[in-house]
């Protein structure tokens, strides 16, 4: 399977010599009866002009890797029923578009539900070269240009990657380099201590001297690594802090030993306590990264990125944009999506993200960040997600990443023009359907904002209360008179986080847009919503109205003809889908109900 490429034949039994070989033979393959004359400029890029001649031939003009996404660009356009341009030209807006693995050496997938490792097996790096060069293709062909293929939880022998794996890793990056994707390898901070170092304090002259080595061996197989990235200090990830340094010194540790062969060194700032107490109510967990963070603005190294995650907590249905990407003025910033399900139906339960990224950048300038990062939602599985619509948002990102203009619906529909070619109307049902999904899911799981209330480590289907009483920080006090944390500046202050304008938007409970006013307030269940209802009665209206829509979605997605093998997948996912809906509808109907003792309005059944 070739997802979203699979009208469009390629021959990938051997490598491309080079980007452009690759757009020579892939506008040659797409568009038979028309000719082209590709040109590398390296002054543009990653940028390409294409230009239509008098005579109809098309020029297409770009850097190395420039000219690739210019053919990607004419193919995507044509096969997703479009026109070839007169003239264009583009370039994209953040130089990282990244794709973080949580691939483990054993070929398990951290959060993975598409299958084992594309990359591992049994302890060992390993992989199909076929594959590679198909995933390589629907990366270049979306603009995606950096992969990391190992979690960011680094288990032995991942480490294995910078030392003695480093020549099948290097055969591998040979593999994706004319595909214009780097690799990038995820680290353990406190890897010299597999060779003796008693330490891996980063200001320690061993320990810094071993990752200088360490970058020039590595550098030396693979001159265009992307770089490290580091999940460090983060449940129970080795780092800085067990020497009593701080995150800039760490960082820019192995900043320094990367900086002579080009290296960026992607930090990810994803650090809370996660062994909080649920009795102390001083801890605020979505306060976490600005307090570790925003005090060393500045302070990190120019080939330093910190990579955030969109919102506070954890990849949640819904939340606020994270504070830390508006408050760090001098520090290069990536935001990290997660395109794997996690909260979000597991690539079982339908979930399209665009819409919700494309709402954090009305709150995010473009510029205030550098790159962007996706946790992959990539699998061994033949139709490499799982879900054969979960490749929409693999699809989308890609876009986005490349212009966080895209329009939402434009990628959507060209997903599906590229994939499935259905008639109008079908195309239409198939897209508002995709576009919907994600407020159809937030409306059945946990309600406004509250977040969690998933079953606990898994992270699918409901359990109210399976957090509450645990480690993490993740808690929605739910009593008989109230529900949600207030994290004003009369509660947690983690409010106060924020520039004025957002204070004003999310203060008063009154104003707050509805779907976050549990993130942020605490309220009674009889508070009056704006349209007059009272809370708990829009806990049950979203509840019922979440299942009712799923039911809906159902009967669309049993009416399109979506061809074998996809069908069969798409039509058995939707049958566990509706019953994971009606499973949250019921138990957070009732969970609420046995607190409030407040009946349905409409009389609807809720179980005693
Ligand atoms: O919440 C957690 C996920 C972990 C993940 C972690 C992270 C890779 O449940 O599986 O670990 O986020 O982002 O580091």
């Amino acid at each position: 399977m070739k997802a979203w490429l699979s009208k469009l034949n390629a021959d990938l039994s051997f490598s491309p010599a080079s980007a452009a070989e690759l757009a020579r033979s892939e506008l040659s393959g797409a568009f038979p009866d028309l000719s082209f004359h590709v040109t590398t400029d390296p002054d543009l890029g990653e940028g390409y002009r294409i230009r239509r001649e008098e005579d109809g031939s098309f020029t297409v003009k770009g850097g190395e890797t420039g000219v690739l996404y210019g053919a990607y660009e004419m193919i995507r356009r044509a096969f997703s029923g479009g026109s070839l341009p007169d003239s264009y030209s583009s370039s994209p807006k953040y130089a990282l578009r990244m794709i973080n693995c949580w691939d483990n050496a054993d070929g398990t997938v951290e959060r993975g539900y598409s299958g084992q490792s594309l990359f591992f097996e049994n302890g060992k790096l390993t992989y199909d070269p076929l594959r590679m060069r198909e995933l390589g293709r629907l990366m270049a062909s979306v603009g995606l240009n950096v992969l990391c293929i190992n979690n960011v939880n680094v288990h032995f022998p991942a480490q294995l990657l910078l030392e003695d794996w480093l020549p099948e890793a290097a055969a591998l990056a040979d593999l994706f380099r004319p595909f214009g994707v780097r690799l990038m390898f995820s680290v353990d901070f406190s890897q010299p201590m597999r060779h003796g170092i008693p330490t891996a304090d980063p200001l320690d002259p061993e320990v810094r001297n071993w990752w200088k080595k360490t970058a020039e061996r590595v550098y030396r197989e693979i001159p265009d690594l992307a770089g490290f990235l580091v999940k460090a200090d983060s449940e129970g990830r080795p780092g800085p802090f067990t020497y009593g340094r701080d995150h800039s010194e760490g960082a820019n540790m192995l900043a320094d030993a990367v900086r002579p062969f080009g290296g960026k060194i992607v930090w990810r700032c994803f650090v809370y306590n996660c062994r909080q107490d649920w009795r102390d109510i001083g801890t605020d967990r979505p306060k976490a990264a600005w307090e570790h963070y925003a005090f060393l603005d500045g302070k990190f190294a120019d080939n330093v990125i910190l990579q955030i995650k969109h919102g506070p907590f954890d990849f949640q249905v819904r939340e606020p944009l994270s504070p830390l990407l508006l408050g760090m003025k001098k520090t290069n910033m990536a935001m990290e999506l997660q395109l794997a399900q996690e909260y979000t139906g597991h690539q079982i339960d339908l979930y399209t993200m665009i819409p919700m990224w494309k709402e954090l950048f009305e709150e995010l300038p473009s510029d205030r960040i550098m790159s962007l990062a996706a946790v992959s939602n990539l699998g061994r599985d033949d139709n490499y997600t799982g879900h054969p619509l979960a490749a929409v948002n693999l699809f989308t990102y890609g876009l986005l990443a490349w212009n966080p203009d895209t329009d939402a619906a434009e990628a959507v529909s060209e997903w599906i023009r590229m994939t499935y070619g259905f008639a109008a109307a079908d195309e239409q049902a198939l897209l508002s359907l995709l576009l919907s999904s994600r407020r159809t899911y937030e409306k059945y799981t946990a309600p406004l904002g509250i977040g969690w209330m998933v079953t606990p480590h898994d992270h699918y289907g409901p359990n109210p209360s399976g957090y509450e009483y645990d480690l993490w920080g993740t808690y929605h006090k739910a009593n008989r008179d109230a529900v949600g944390i207030d994290r004003t500046e009369n509660g947690t202050g983690y409010l106060l986080q924020y520039p004025a304008a957002l204070q004003e938007k999310y203060r008063n409970p009154e104003t707050c847009p509805d779907l976050y006013l549990l993130f942020y307030h605490r309220l009674p269940y009889s508070f009056r919503m704006k349209d007059g209802r009272t809370l708990i009665q829009r806990i049950y209206d979203d509840h019922f109205e979440g299942y009712e829509e799923t039911e809906k979605m159902a009967e669309t997605i049993r009416s399109l003809p979506f061809p074998d093998p996809d069908k069969e997948v798409i039509l058995s996912r939707m049958d566990r889908q509706l019953y994971n809906a009606k499973e949250w509808c019921d138990i957070i109907n009732t969970f609420f109900r046995r607190l409030s003792g407040a009946d349905d309005e409409h009389g609807r059944k809720i179980w005693d």
